[in-house]
């Protein structure tokens, strides 16, 4: 089977996702094709069964904002005719799905019916999706798609509340590479070995609450010597910066900044945060849990459907800084609770193995087809 997939290229999750996702189909024998404006940053194309088509979107002096998913629609007509796709997979809604189904239309008049699988990943539905701006083509593109899946009980349960939906929304949650986590036995030579490691992984939006986590981080330093690692990049970096400095922690906060290599920095890391506002799914959180890291993190969206309380980490109300920082000082401070936590967590990850969760998608591809 020949799968077009269409996501953004980024760091964020759904391109993350997308992109192991087409990797491990490919390896099963799918031929895959990636169409959008860049290459996917977790993509490596090693492989003669993975493509990568790039949208190119020509500016032009009247345009005030260059029509990307006219450009899009046009190169996924032209990417299905040339390689005989059979099923396009678009990740996040906007404006792929809309996009996908343009194409779906324009290629109705060549006698192609192209089945359009669409996954729904958060702030597509959440909080974006739902502003008034794009409601009407959001619910449009997902009444008319194929095939609809939500990474979480929860993304579809907002997507029902917020849409008129008539469609039918099955939840495939994310998933896990396990064999890429690891713990290291040897230390980092970055980090004396008496400090306990706290990692954050985000894309600094508001949502994630960036400066909970050095809230929380500077309350656990008072009691354990530690470190901060802050990984990645985005709208709230700078106003970070400025509250570790504020609270006179700016030798203990690492940003590293965006990075490729988050197992690795995972596999010696003792404590992730993530005390987000809205978060769909948690992807962050389970690629922690999957290196044995405990999780500190918010209750809401689907973060309980991935890290359970008591068990694979602790959950707290949003902004309930004061707890999340007794939780992370009770874990860190007894080697005993830690190591339940670590293997647990570990355990916990295992449910979202790549290996359990990519044959589900398979089985959507092939009602289709
Ligand atoms: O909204 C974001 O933070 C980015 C977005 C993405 O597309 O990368 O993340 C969403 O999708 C991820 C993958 O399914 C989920 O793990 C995240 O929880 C979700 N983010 C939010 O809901 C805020």
């Amino acid at each position: 089977m020949i799968i077009g997939i269409v996501c953004y290229p980024t760091f964020g999750g759904s391109g993350v996702l997308a992109t192991e996702l087409g990797i491990e189909l490919s390896k099963k024998g799918y031929e895959i094709h990636f169409i959008t404006y860049n290459q996917p940053v977790k993509l490596e194309l090693y492989s003669n069964k993975v493509h990568f088509h790039e949208v190119d979107v020509p500016n032009y002096p009247l345009f005030h904002y260059p029509p990307y998913e006219l450009a899009l629609s046009s190169r996924l007509v032209e990417m299905v005719k040339k390689y005989k796709i059979d099923i396009l997979h678009v990740h996040y809604a906007i404006p792929h799905a809309y996009a996908a189904l343009m194409a779906k239309q324009m290629l109705k008049e060549s006698n192609i019916n192209i089945p359009v699988v669409t996954t729904l990943h958060g702030t597509d539905i959440t909080l974006v999706g739902s502003n008034p701006s794009y409601k009407t083509a959001v619910e449009f593109s997902i009444n008319n798609s194929d095939y609809v899946t939500a990474v979480s009980k929860s993304l579809k349960s907002d997507t029902l509340s917020l849409f008129n939906i008539n469609k039918s929304i099955e939840v495939i949650p994310n998933f896990v590479n396990l064999d890429k986590y690891h713990r290291k036995t040897a230390n980092n030579n970055l980090l004396n070995k008496n400090n306990k490691i706290i990692t954050h992984v985000s894309n600094f939006r508001k949502v994630k609450r960036i400066l909970d986590v050095l809230e929380i981080f500077n309350g656990i330093q008072r009691q354990i010597p530690s470190k901060l690692l802050m990984i990645g990049d985005g709208p709230e970096k700078n106003k970070a910066e400025k509250k570790a400095k504020k609270l006179g922690i700016k030798d203990k906060v690492i940003f590293f900044g965006k990075s490729n290599e988050t197992n690795k920095i995972l596999s010696f890391t003792d404590l992730f945060l993530l005390p987000s506002e809205i978060e769909s799914f948690g992807l962050s959180a389970l690629e922690a849990m999957a290196a044995n890291v405990p999780v500190i993190s918010s209750n809401t969206g689907g973060i309980p459907e991935v890290n359970i309380d008591n068990f694979s980490g602790l959950l707290s109300d949003i902004g309930d800084i004061d707890k999340m920082i007794n939780d992370s000082v009770m874990i860190l401070s007894d080697d005993n609770i830690m190591n339940k936590f670590k293997v647990n967590a570990r355990k916990r990850a295992e449910n979202f193995d790549i290996h359990k969760i990519v044959p589900q998608y398979e089985k959507v591809y092939k009602s289709l087809s």
